[in-house]
C-alpha cells in the first residue's frame, strides 16, 4: 500500500515540500488551504509534472481535510510567513489559532499519523499541536534544524571551497535568532571545522547562519524562505516513512534531556516509523550550555504567553 502525505498551506513552503516530495516517488500527496482553487491548481499542475520525471505519484489538492484521510504524515506549514522587520515571535497569536485548527482537523481524520511542523514561531507552534491533539511526544516533530544546519554548511562549503557533502554542521536551539550552531561538533570530512578556518571567519559564519532566515526575508521582501525548508522537510518525511534511523537535527518534545521539561527545542533526534525514536544527547561545555539555556528562555517565553 502506498504512503501518504498531506500538507497543510499549500503556500510557497507546503507546495515547495510537496515538488521535492514528488521527486522523491515516497507517498501519494494531498495539499489543504483555505484558499479555493489554489491546492486544486497547483496539485493540479504537479500531477501533470510526473510524466516527464516518469515518477507515479497521485497528488490531489483540496480545502477540505477530508480529503487528508488516512495519512501517514500530515505536515502543518498553514500560517502567515514574516514580512521584513518582523522577528519569528510576532506571528505569535495568529499562527497559534491557524495551527491549532490545521492540528485538530487533520488528527480528526487520520488519527494515527505523525504531525510535522513547519509554521513559526516552529518550537510553539509545535507544542500547540501537541496540546490540542493530545499525541505521544513520539508523533509531533517540528522541522527547523535542518535547515539552519544546512545554512551553516553553505556557508562554509562557499568559505572553504570544499563539497557541501564534505561538511557536517549542527545547529541545535530554538529556531530563532538565539539558535546555537555547534561549532566544536561540526567537521570538514573529519576535521574540526574550528581548525579550518580562523576564528573571525567562523565567528562571521555563525553569525550569518543564525539571521540566515531573515536575510531572505530582507531580499524576497514578500515571504520568507521556501526551497531549503521544504527539502528539510521532504528530507525528515522520507527518513520516516522509510524507517531510517536518521539523525538530525530537529524540534522534539523534552522531558529533562539538556535539562529542558516540558518543551520542545532543537536538538538531535533520531527518526523512524514511529516518529521520534530518541532525543540524542550531546555533552556539552558549560558555553554551550548556556547558549541552549538562553535559546529555551526565549521558547519558554512563548509558551507562557500562548498559556499552554
Ligand atoms: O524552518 C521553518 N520552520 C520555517 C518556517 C521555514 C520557512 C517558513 N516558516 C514558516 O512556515 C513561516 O514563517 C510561516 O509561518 C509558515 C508558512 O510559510 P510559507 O512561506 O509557506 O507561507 P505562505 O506562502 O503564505 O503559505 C501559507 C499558506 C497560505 O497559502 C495560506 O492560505 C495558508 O497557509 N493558510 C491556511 N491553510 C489552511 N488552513 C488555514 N487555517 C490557513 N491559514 C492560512
Amino acid at each position: 500500500m502506498k504512503n501518504k502525505v498531506s500538507i497543510i498551506g499549500a503556500g510557497m513552503t507546503g507546495s515547495t515540500s510537496a515538488h521535492w516530495l514528488a521527486e522523491r516517488e515516497i507517498a501519494d500527496l494531498v495539499l489543504v488551504d483555505v484558499v479555493e482553487g489554489m491546492p486544486q491548481g497547483k496539485a493540479l499542475d504537479l500531477l501533470e509534472a510526473m510524466p516527464v520525471i516518469g515518477k507515479d505519484v497521485m497528488v490531489v489538492g483540496s480545502n477540505d481535510y477530508a480529503a487528508t484521510a488516512g495519512s501517514d504524515i500530515v505536515v502543518i506549514t498553514a500560517g502567515l510567513p514574516r514580512k521584513p522587520g518582523m522577528s519569528r515571535d510576532d506571528l505569535l497569536f495568529a499562527n497559534a489559532e491557524i495551527v491549532k485548527i490545521a492540528a485538530e482537523e487533520s488528527i480528526k481524520y487520520s488519527p494515527n499519523a505523525i504531525l510535522m511542523m513547519l509554521t513559526n514561531p516552529l518550537d510553539a507552534m509545535a507544542q500547540v499541536a501537541m496540546k490540542v491533539t493530545q499525541l505521544p511526544a513520539l508523533r509531533v516533530v517540528g522541522q527547523a534544524g535542518i535547515l539552519d544546519s544546512a545554512r551553516m554548511r553553505a556557508f562554509v562549503a562557499l568559505e572553504l571551497g570544499v563539497s557541501v557533502e564534505n561538511i557536517h554542521c549542527y545547529v541545535l536551539g530554538g529556531h530563532g535568532d538565539e539558535m546555537v550552531p555547534l561549532t566544536r561538533a561540526s567537521n570538514v570530512a573529519g576535521i574540526p571545522l574550528e581548525d579550518t578556518m580562523p576564528a573571525d571567519r567562523l565567528a562571521a559564519i555563525v553569525d550569518r547562519t543564525r539571521k540566515g532566515g531573515g536575510e531572505i526575508v530582507s531580499l524576497l521582501k514578500t515571504g520568507s524562505a521556501y526551497y531549503a525548508p521544504a527539502v528539510a522537510i521532504a528530507q525528515m518525511v522520507e527518513a520516516i516513512l522509510k524507517d531510517k534511523h536518521l539523525i538530525v537535527p530537529a524540534s522534539a518534545y523534552l522531558q529533562g534531556e539538556y535539562g529542558l521539561k516540558g518543551i520542545f527545542f532543537g536538538v538531535p533526534v533520531q527518526l523512524g516509523r514511529t516518529g521520534v525514536e530518541k532525543v540524542i544527547e550531546y555533552s556539552l561545555t558549560d558555553t554551550e550550555m548556556a547558549a541552549l539555556q538562553k535559546s529555551a528562555a526565549g521558547v519558554a517565553e512563548n509558551i507562557t504567553k500562548l498559556n499552554l
